[in-house]
Parts: structure tokens; C-alpha cells; sequence
């Protein structure tokens, strides 16, 4: 399949840019070094050149061939009051809701109908579903599970290891994403929570046969360091879909004058992503900024559509929280035109099953 950016491979403007590049779509690793290298890089030719590579290396590993998550954010309360979250418990200002089981099934059911391959189960700390037990937690999973029969992630902040063991039964994925690995940064970020427990939460997901999901934040004060470390860190614990969430500041909470990364630099990320692995999920998330940026993070090299949610079900998204719920654009249907018009078409059921238990297997 033709790269969309291959015209701008005809005349570099650094000679470096391209014979990283070249190196690495010839299967050399990308090491630390040419990673920031890239990442650095400011000529309109070289950044898209960089993307050129990293969307042929989505063609070879994944063809035109992309996936798409619903997502259910069943309870919006939280024990936590991280810096940059709506949801944050010392938040007054956000709408904070409990699904019931009848409510989270029927969005489940919803979802399924419309065709998503996946649904995202996402929840605040929330001690009323997490207590006695995580009882209220695994029932909403085996209820979804039971209801729609399709792969679950799960994506409720730390757990401890007992409750992994029993989502590891029910779900196929385990989300919780670092932020930064930036430890002073990660302290101002997710405060009064432990850096290690929240990492050593992934390492044993994974060892109890979860496919895990790392992700970090963008534009909320790391380096270009910082990013490079995070996209290696990420490789090196062996997550089966990464991503980066371009922050989105939000009312009511210590970060709502900051303001969201350039999609530039979001772009940017997506493409080294790529390069470093390969192989990998990497989504584009619509509960950044819905239809606009969706059709540029994907022809940078990422291959999953998440956070789909049905049209007035009452749920919300995390960053973008209302955007687009009421007038139902958040849907398969509404996001078919653009992938068509840029050659990308949804994959079936069934290589969605097929890469999971590849993951598994290599696992
Ligand atoms: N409570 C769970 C947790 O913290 O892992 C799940 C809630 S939600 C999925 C958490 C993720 O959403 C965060 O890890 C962060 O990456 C993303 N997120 C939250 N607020 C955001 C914001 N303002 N802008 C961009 N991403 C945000
Ligand atoms: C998304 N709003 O995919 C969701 C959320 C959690 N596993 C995912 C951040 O963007
Ligand atoms: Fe709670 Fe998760 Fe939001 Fe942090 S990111 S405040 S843990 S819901």
C-alpha cells in the first residue's frame, strides 16, 4: 500500500533523519539515542518523513487494518485527586455518577450491536464499587463479559493482586497508564500515589496472562528526555498496546490553565511509538479532540479507534468528557467515512481475536 507521505522521501533535508529511518524500516532497532534524534527533528520534510516510516510499518504489521474500543465509565468517583483529572475526588465541579447493572448492560449490548472489537470498562478508585472485596467491580465485568461475549479491557487504577488474579478470569486486558516515568513528574501528577506499586501493577497483570496497556501523558511539563524514556520503558516491560493522551485541561482542577500539546507533538509521539514498537496496539483516542485529530494520529502510525460511547447513554469520556456522547458521533458509523477517505478500513472480529491470542502466545 502506497505510503501517504512517500512523496516527501525525494528530497531530505537531513541526510541523518533518513538514514535512521531507512535502518529501521530495514528491521534495525531504534535505539535511545536516534529515538530523541528524531523526536527533535523541526523540517516539515523530516517530520514527514518520519511519518512516511511510521505508517508503513503500520501497513506491514497491520495492513489497512484498524480497531475499534467501546468504552464504559461506569462509576466517575474517585478515592485520588490527580492534578490533571476531571474526575478528581477534590473536584466539586464534576458530575460524578454510578452505573447501575441493568445501565451497564444495556451500553454494553449497544456497543456490541454497533460492531466495536473491544469494550473499555473504566472506573474512578471508587471505594463504594471497590469495597467489600471488588465485589462491585467484578460483577460489572462478568456481567459485560456474560452479556456481550466480546474482549474486555479493564482499566480501574491499581488493584491489588488477589482482584488481578480474578480479572485476569474475566478480561483480557488490563489498562493503567504511568503518565511519566519522570518520578518527580509522576509525583505532581498522580499525587500521594506510589510510583512503584502503580508500575509493579502492570509487571504482575502481565505475569498473571493479561495483555497490558501503558500509556503516558503529553504536555504536562516532561521533556523531550522524558518522552524518549517513557516510549523505551514502555517497550521494555513488554506492554501489548501503548499509547500517549495528549493532556486536555479541565475545569476544577490545578491544571485547568495549562493548555494541550501542539497535535504536532502528539503526532510526533505516535510515529516513534510506532518505530519502537512496531508490532503493537496504538490507539487514537477520540476523547481527545473527536473527529479532527482522528484521521492525522492514524495516518502517523496508530491503528485502534477507543472510546466510542453510545449516543445519550448517560456515560462519559475521561479527557473530552461530553464531547460528542448526545449527538451520537462517537460511533463506528460516524467514523467509517474517515477511515474510509484515507484507505483504512476496520478489521473483522476475528483478526482482532487472532492478535490477541498472538499476543498471548508471545506473552
Ligand atoms: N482511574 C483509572 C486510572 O487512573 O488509571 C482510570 C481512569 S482514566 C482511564 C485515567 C487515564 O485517563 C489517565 O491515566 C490519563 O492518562 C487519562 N486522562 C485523565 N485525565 C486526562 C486529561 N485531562 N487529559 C488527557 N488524558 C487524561
Ligand atoms: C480513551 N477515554 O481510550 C479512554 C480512556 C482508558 N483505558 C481509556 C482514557 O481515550
Ligand atoms: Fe482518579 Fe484515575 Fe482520575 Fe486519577 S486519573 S483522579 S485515579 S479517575
Amino acid at each position: 500500500m502506497e505510503s501517504f507521505f512517500s512523496s516527501f522521501e525525494s528530497n531530505p533535508k537531513d541526510p541523518k533523519i533518513y538514514e535512521i529511518l531507512r535502518e529501521v524500516l530495514n528491521g534495525e532497532e531504534l535505539n535511545r539515542r536516534n529515538a530523541l534524534y528524531l523526536l527533535k527533528t523541526s523540517h516539515p520534510n523530516d517530520i514527514f518523513a518520519l511519518f512516511s516510516a511510521a505508517n508503513e510499518l503500520r501497513v506491514r504489521y497491520f495492513e489497512n487494518k484498524v480497531f475499534a474500543y467501546g468504552f464504559i465509565y461506569f462509576t466517575t468517583y474517585c478515592k485520588n485527586s490527580c492534578s490533571f483529572c476531571y474526575f478528581r475526588k477534590l473536584n466539586s465541579k464534576c458530575l460524578r455518577y454510578r452505573k447501575t447493572p441493568e445501565e451497564i448492560i444495556s451500553q454494553a449490548e449497544k456497543l456490541k450491536e454497533s460492531g466495536v472489537h473491544l469494550i473499555d470498562m473504566t472506573s474512578g478508585e471508587d471505594p463504594l464499587f471497590f469495597k467489600p472485596n471488588y465485589s462491585g467491580l467484578l460483577s460489572a465485568l462478568s456481567t459485560v463479559k456474560e452479556a456481550t461475549e466480546l474482549p474486555l479491557m479493564v482499566s480501574p487504577g491499581v488493584v491489588p493482586k488477589h482482584v488481578l488474579r480474578k480479572i485476569a478470569e474475566i478480561a483480557e486486558w488490563y489498562a493503567l497508564y504511568q503518565e511519566t516515568h519522570n518520578r518527580a513528574l509522576f509525583a505532581k501528577l498522580r499525587i500521594n500515589q506510589d510510583y512503584d506499586e502503580r508500575m509493579k501493577s502492570k509487571i504482575f497483570a502481565k505475569e498473571m496472562g493479561l495483555l497490558i496497556e501503558e500509556g503516558i501523558l503529553l504536555g504536562v511539563g516532561e521533556s523531550e528526555e522524558d518522552r524518549i524514556n517513557s516510549f523505551f520503558t514502555i517497550k521494555d516491560i513488554g506492554a501489548d498496546q501503548v499509547r500517549v493522551m495528549g493532556f486536555v485541561p479541565q475545569q476544577g482542577t490545578p491544571m485547568e490553565q495549562n493548555i494541550s500539546p501542539p497535535i504536532l507533538e502528539e503526532m510526533k509521539s505516535i510515529a516513534l511509538l510506532r518505530l519502537i514498537c512496531p508490532d503493537k496496539l496504538i490507539p487514537a483516542s477520540f476523547d481527545i479532540d473527536g473527529l479532527k485529530g482522528l484521521q492525522l494520529r492514524l495516518l502517523v502510525g496508530a491503528n485502534v479507534i477507543t472510546s466510542l460511547i453510545p449516543k445519550t447513554s448517560g456515560l462519559l469520556g475521561v479527557a473530552a468528557a461530553n464531547l460528542g456522547i448526545n449527538q451520537g458521533i462517537r460511533s463506528i458509523q460516524t467514523i467509517k467515512p474517515y477511515l474510509d477517505s484515507i484507505g483504512l478500513k476496520l478489521a473483522s472480529t476475528h483478526q482482532y481475536i487472532e492478535f490477541i491470542q498472538q499476543r498471548k502466545r508471545l506473552s
